[in-house]
């Protein structure tokens, strides 16, 4: 028996007969001899049959194979500086798995729908490949950011009796006979848990009824999300600073193959080093006059806003202090401006958009209680996260990061249903 490797492995082998498991990515025949692109998920290599060097029958199995069959094959493991693996494999013997009939995605140009009908399969594909591979890193690197500065994860439930993030975009359940909402964000279960250990995150899944069909927006998506008990909002925009800048150079130092089968532009990535320009809402609208937007004081940024902003700067941006008017009912005002929040978002560059949005929290009683009534949002379901500001309130801050269009923005990726496995979004719930 010989070793059955991975085939990102293949460097400890080098010269040496092995066993890889896996699927035929692609092949071409030259004379007496072809060329396999086997893939096993961890790269590719190129398996050399060579007519005279196998038996009949080994070489006549090639001639059966086509795109996307499992196949099992031996060989010795060579040195090859041409391949970006550095090593090719001389095949030895070759078992066949299955033979894939009409393999539906094929080397012609397919339509993006056809693509996304066919998600399940397309995740095979080169650049899907790479985009997820990030993604994996990118949500590693997050959880050893936080894992390593003593912070606690304390997963937050799912099925909730409340909003958290403004009542349009709730998705409602059935919860044995009483209403019940997808979460949206955790973070109101994550302040409760950072009286109780101090720094804690929570990462799950959250959803949005979001009626929009932007490059942005997805129903369901991912967040990480942090938070500290005794932060203000200049510790919040500097975890957040500190965090993003750790993702990006973690994806930079591990990811460098995937990047270049991107295509990626690093430039910017390398650039995303502390500290980032952080500017006052005020100042944004200014940047937005100077580009002639006819921005309404007061307003959101839009995604097109969002845009020019980013692209002022050759890092991600921090924009705080919006109106308090357009921002979550938990956000503290600032004392001294108290028409402003003690809010930030984080702008990804290059008009990937917003990646975080932030704040400290309003840890009085009295005025939370007061902003729940003007939210028209029923006390009873906040009694307990009132309770938070009964019993020991401090001031606290978090935060929550988008993974998907972090790595929308880090992989290049223009629209985030390629940012995760299987997206849901507006139009689409299959596969
Ligand atoms: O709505 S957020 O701006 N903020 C919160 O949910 C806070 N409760 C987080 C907190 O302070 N703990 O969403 C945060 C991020 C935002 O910056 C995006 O990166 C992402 O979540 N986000 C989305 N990604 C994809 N699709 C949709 N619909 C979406 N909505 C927010």
């Amino acid at each position: 028996m010989k070793p059955v490797i991975r085939i990102s492995q293949s460097a400890q082998y080098e010269n040496q007969e092995v066993t890889i498991k896996g699927w035929l990515y692609n092949m071409r025949s030259s004379g007496k001899v072809r060329f396999l692109l086997v893939r096993d998920g961890s790269a590719i290599i190129q398996c050399v049959v060579v007519k005279s060097e196998v038996s009949d029958e080994v070489f006549e199995k090639t001639e059966l194979l086509t795109q996307e069959s499992s196949l099992i094959v031996t060989g010795k493991l060579v040195a090859d500086k041409r391949s970006p693996l550095g090593y090719e494999m001389h095949v030895s013997d070759i078992e066949i798995v299955q033979i894939t009939k009409d393999y539906p995605i094929t080397k012609k140009e397919h339509g993006i729908d056809f693509l996304m009908d066919h998600r399940h399969l397309w995740i095979r594909s080169k650049r899907q490949h790479a985009i997820l591979r990030i993604r994996h890193e990118i949500i590693n690197a997050a959880r050893q950011f936080f894992n390593e500065r003593d912070f606690v994860l304390v997963d937050s439930p799912i099925f909730t009796p409340n909003a958290a993030e403004g009542t349009t975009t709730l998705f409602k359940t059935d919860y044995f006979g009483s209403p019940a909402y997808l979460t949206q964000s955790g973070q109101l279960y994550a302040e409760a848990a950072c009286m109780a250990f101090g720094r804690v995150y929570c990462f799950g899944p959250t959803f949005r009824a979001e009626k929009s069909k932007t490059r942005r927006h997805l129903t369901e998506f991912w967040m990480i999300e942090p938070e500290v008990a005794y932060f203000d909002l200049q510790d919040d925009m500097q975890l957040a600073e500190e965090f993003v800048s750790y993702i990006v150079q973690t994806v930079l130092k591990n990811r460098r193959a995937e990047l270049e089968t991107l295509e990626r532009h690093t430039k910017i990535l390398e650039n995303t080093v502390p500290p980032f320009p952080k500017i006052h809402y005020n100042e944004a609208v200014e940047i937005l006059k100077k580009h002639g937007v006819d921005f309404p004081y007061g307003d959101d940024f839009g995604g097109a806003d969002e845009t020019i902003l980013s692209e002022e700067f050759d890092k991600p941006v921090i924009i705080h202090h919006y109106p308090a008017d357009i921002k979550a009912f938990y956000m503290k005002r600032d004392p001294q401006e108290p028409q402003f929040a003690l809010a930030m978002d984080m702008l990804a560059p290059e008009g990937y958009g917003e990646i975080i949005g932030g704040s400290q929290r309003e840890d009085d009683y009295d005025t939370l209680l007061q902003r729940i009534r003007e939210h028209n949002l029923d006390e009873k379901d906040f009694e307990w996260y009132l309770d938070l500001r009964k019993y020991g309130s401090v001031p606290h801050a978090g935060f929550g990061l988008g993974i998907e269009r972090t790595v929308a923005w880090i992989t290049g990726t223009k629209h985030v249903r390629e940012t995760i496995p299987f997206p849901r979004l507006l139009q689409r719930i299959y596969p």
